[in-house]
């Protein structure tokens, strides 16, 4: 038995499926899960001492890979002065400048804990600022898992939402709509019949949680033009492309404005952060000066800002950052997308920057329904070829490989060499 096997068995007699978050539990792929020792760079080792070159990257802090010195240094540098204090922080001044800085439509920003904090706090405020109830979001997009958001995918248009989970009231999705991702019609319609009870709507700018899904050109900007046209508030959930696809995220990417950002995931920079921010008028509805209830205990620890304001620095700082790191990701999907086609495989490759996916389908996949005809089984396969090879991808195929700094074009070559491998064994 290896020593993640020993660990899993005891841990599912612990911990709920033995982890801490679904998807880690390899149920929708089998086999055990690698019980992870520590991280350095692109690679992660596990506790049999096996390494593996990581595209998981925590599900997105890690963009300039694991254990980057200076966040390091930061984090202990912070640790030393105490971990937690229940009171205002320099900080968290600090860490509230740089992200109404670099995002142009945020002016007011609140720091909570994680990205379903982020995102239930903000549909709260846009509730709240706008005194509509209804809230649009689009079948395949995860925001996290607070009840309202907990809607069964595919519950069709026009309906009201019917929870997706047990223990979620059916009260709290009633107001939830879903819609059809990259179909501005699915959103016109709820509108033509919902419009002024319509809070918001509420968007992955690129689909991150279905695989990789690209906003169609007009997608976004269409979504844009329907909120403002009703007086519904825009939200963006940028917890995946939030400071990955640029500094400014996918509104400076597609050029397209929120009224409300959520983040996470690289604000942290592996460290317990989310935050929501948008326009003084909206974001002063939250309390103590607004009368939108949200509080949180470790909001804004000194240690996790010291880690995010570290990387979004580094980051704002660097530019050629996310020049190298996009134009990787367009020559590595690019190369994987003319292999799989010279290899006469009809799988499809979405990708945006770093982010990008394989999807073993031949449906071009440009929503929940297309992507879900993808072959499962299939990916279970490739995901535990790739695994045997030391390369550890998320396990699901519904999620992104998360490409960083730290992953060099020579490793990228060598996991087309694998994946090559893999079509022709
Ligand atoms: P957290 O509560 O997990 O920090 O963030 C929720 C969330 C909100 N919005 C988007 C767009 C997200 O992708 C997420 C969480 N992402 C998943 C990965 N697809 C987290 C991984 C997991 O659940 O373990």
């Amino acid at each position: 038995m290896t020593k993640s096997e020993e660990l899993f068995h005891e841990a599912v007699t612990l911990i709920p499926g033995g982890v801490n978050s679904p998807v880690r539990a390899f149920g929708s792929i089998g086999g055990t899960p690698r019980f992870i020792d520590h991280a350095q760079g692109a690679y992660m080792t596990d506790v049999d001492g096996i390494t593996y070159l990581d595209f998981i990257g925590s599900w997105g802090p890690m963009i300039l890979g694991h254990n980057h010195p200076q966040i390091l240094k930061s984090v202990e540098e912070a640790c030393k002065k105490g971990l937690s204090y229940g009171a205002a922080t320099e900080k968290e001044v600090i860490m509230a400048r740089l992200i109404c800085e670099i995002v142009p439509s945020i002016e007011m920003v609140r720091m909570v804990n994680s990205g379903t904090e982020a995102v239930m706090s903000a549909v709260r405020v846009a509730r709240g600022y706008t005194g509509r109830n209804k809230i649009v979001k689009f079948m395949g997009c995860y925001h996290g898992h607070s009840d309202a958001m907990l809607v069964k995918a595919g519950s069709g248009v026009m309906t009201s939402g019917i929870p997706d989970s047990a223990g979620v009231p059916a009260g709290c999705t009633q107001d939830t709509l879903s819609a059809n991702y990259n179909d501005l019609d699915s959103v016109k319609e709820l509108f033509s019949k919902f419009g002024q009870e319509i809070a918001a709507v509420i968007v992955e700018p690129v689909g991150a949680n279905m695989g990789v899904v690209p906003p169609k050109p007009g997608f976004l900007e269409g979504l844009r033009a329907i909120c403002t046209k009703y007086g519904a508030l825009l939200i963006f959930d940028e917890v995946i492309t939030g400071f990955r696809l640029g500094i400014d995220g996918a509104q400076g990417y597609y050029g397209v404005q929120s009224d409300l950002t959520t983040f996470g995931k690289i604000i942290g920079a592996g460290m317990p952060v989310g935050a929501y921010g948008g326009r003084k008028e909206i974001m002063r509805q939250v309390s103590p000066v607004g009368n939108v209830y949200q509080a949180g205990t470790l909001s804004g620890n000194p240690v996790a800002m010291a880690a995010g304001i570290t990387q979004l620095t580094i980051l704002r700082d660097h530019p050629q950052i996310y020049r190298e790191l996009n134009e990787k990701g367009d020559w590595f999907f690019g190369k994987l997308k003319k292999m799989i086609e010279d290899a006469g495989k009809s799988w499809q490759v979405n990708h945006v920057g770093s982010l990008g996916c394989i999807f073993f389908t031949d449906q071009h996949v440009t929503d929940y329904a297309s992507a879900k005809t993808s072959d499962t089984v299939k990916f279970a396969e490739y995901f535990h070829y790739m695994l045997d090879h030391q390369i550890h991808l998320g396990p699901s195929q519904f999620e992104a490989m998360f490409l960083s700094a730290a992953h060099t074009k020579e490793e990228l070559k060598e996991v087309l060499s694998v994946i090559k491998s893999y079509m022709n064994r």
